[in-house]
């Protein structure tokens, strides 16, 4: 039985990877954090009785903890590590920047230098979660593993040294190490307040009478979107290359986040127009079919610009080119952009009723729901 180690066990793809790997017969440690309150909501359901010699085994950590992660490597002796965890939010990094590079850039190195220590040079395959914002200010259009990267956030400087540091002991140690450069990926489980996740969620909640606006940044953003589920796939299958090698992935297909706004909306049997230009511009109300949003009415406005939300350096377009993920490995996704979007959707209005349900029988217990 093959063991997996995975960093970021309790984020959206840490969860995906978990069943993915549970499916293939692996045994899975994960790291989790220590949290004053629950935070494995996420993989819950994969929770397998510690007296039954369980197949996924959650340890304490840190990625900032070099001795934690070297006894934890010494212990479990995987033989495949997929370094997920990070403060994988790129506007959170504007304000965290240096916690951001410990975790994101360190965090990595540290993960290497404890395989290198305990002699795994050999013996355990290390996949690093690199990402489309390398590209930043881009350099062409569609990004393909040749593109230059120009980062434009603390998180994305981080992922750069990150990526270069797996690829100098791939180099340096002949190290099986490789990066995913991911495009964003989304789903039900995204963190709530990610662009997808914030806009599926905040519009199903003023559709039932929870809420009653939607607050955003720059909607003329545009991104290359896929389902977390499709990609995880992607990650195990770099790992079991003959030789290690670092992949795009993406859909090859772009949408504006406006875009994005009118599909949730459309989900909801809500026609939306936008008014207005820049910080003005406004979502209202066309036409509402359907029983699905009986709290909104024709003409109101449902979306305003907020300029809180803007970034101090933006990166405005990404468009990947998965062409060789396609031809070595035979990749491709099996999920759009547009049939996430009614997943995400259907998924957040089930939660926005069940909230408003017991809402309207007294019990406002609901909480954190309006964070
Ligand atoms: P999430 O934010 O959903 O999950 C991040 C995970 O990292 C969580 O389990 C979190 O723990 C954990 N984590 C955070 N800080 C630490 C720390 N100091 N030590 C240990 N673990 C920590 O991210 P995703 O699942 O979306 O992304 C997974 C990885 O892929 C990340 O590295 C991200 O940067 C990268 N990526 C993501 C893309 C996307 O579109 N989703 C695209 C490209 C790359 P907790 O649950 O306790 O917060
Ligand atoms: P991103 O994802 O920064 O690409 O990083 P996010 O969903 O946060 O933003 C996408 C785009 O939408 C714009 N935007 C807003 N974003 C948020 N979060 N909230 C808003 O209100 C809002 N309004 C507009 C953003 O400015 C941006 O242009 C994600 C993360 O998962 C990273 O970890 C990962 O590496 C990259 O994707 C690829």
């Amino acid at each position: 039985m093959k063991k997996a180690f995975i960093t970021g066990t309790t984020g959206q793809d840490g969860s995906y990877l978990v069943e993915f790997l549970l499916e293939k017969g692996y045994e899975v440690h994960g790291l989790k954090r220590r949290a004053s309150s629950f935070n494995t909501q996420r993989i819950d359901h994969l929770f397998q009785d510690i007296h039954e010699e369980p197949r996924l085994r959650l340890h304490y950590g840190d990625l900032t903890d070099s001795s934690n992660l070297t006894r934890l490597l010494s212990e479990i002796a995987p033989d495949e590590i997929y370094n997920l965890g990070a403060q994988s939010h790129v506007a959170v990094s504007f304000e965290a920047p240096e916690y951001t590079a410990d975790v994101d850039a360190i965090g990595t190195l540290r993960l290497l230098e404890a395989m290198r220590f305990l002699g795994m040079e050999k013996t355990c395959r290390f996949y690093q979660a690199s990402t489309s914002e390398l590209y930043g200010l881009v350099q062409e259009t569609p990004q393909s593993e040749t593109t230059p990267f120009h980062p434009r956030s603390p998180y994305g400087v981080a992922k750069l040294y990150a990526y270069w540091i797996a690829v100098n002991y791939r180099e340096a140690y002949g190290m099986y190490a490789c990066n995913g450069i991911l495009f964003n990926h989304e789903s039900p489980r995204r963190g709530e307040t990610f662009v997808t996740r914030k806009i599926t969620r905040g519009l199903a909640n003023i559709a039932q009478g929870l809420d009653d606006m939607l607050y955003m940044g720059n909607i003329d953003s545009l991104r290359d979107w896929g389902h977390a589920k499709d990609y995880v796939r992607m990650q195990w299958m770099m790992l079991q290359q003959d030789t290690p090698e670092d992949f795009v992935i993406a859909t090859g297909v772009q949408h504006s986040v406006r875009e994005f706004i009118t599909w949730a909306a459309e989900d909801l049997g809500i026609t939306l127009a936008f008014e207005g230009k820049g910080v003005d511009e406004v979502a209202v109300v066309e036409r509402v079919e359907g029983d699905d949003a009986p709290h909104v009415k024709p003409g109101q406005v449902i979306m305003r610009i907020d300029p809180r939300y803007f970034r101090p350096a933006e990166v405005e377009t990404l468009l990947g080119d998965p062409s060789k993920a396609k031809a070595k490995l035979g990749w491709v996704p099996e999920i759009t952009a547009r049939e996430m979007c009614a997943e995400m959707v259907e998924a957040d209005l089930n939660a926005a009723r069940r909230h408003a349900l017991l809402t309207a029988h007294g019990y406002d217990g609901a909480q954190g729901f309006h964070e």
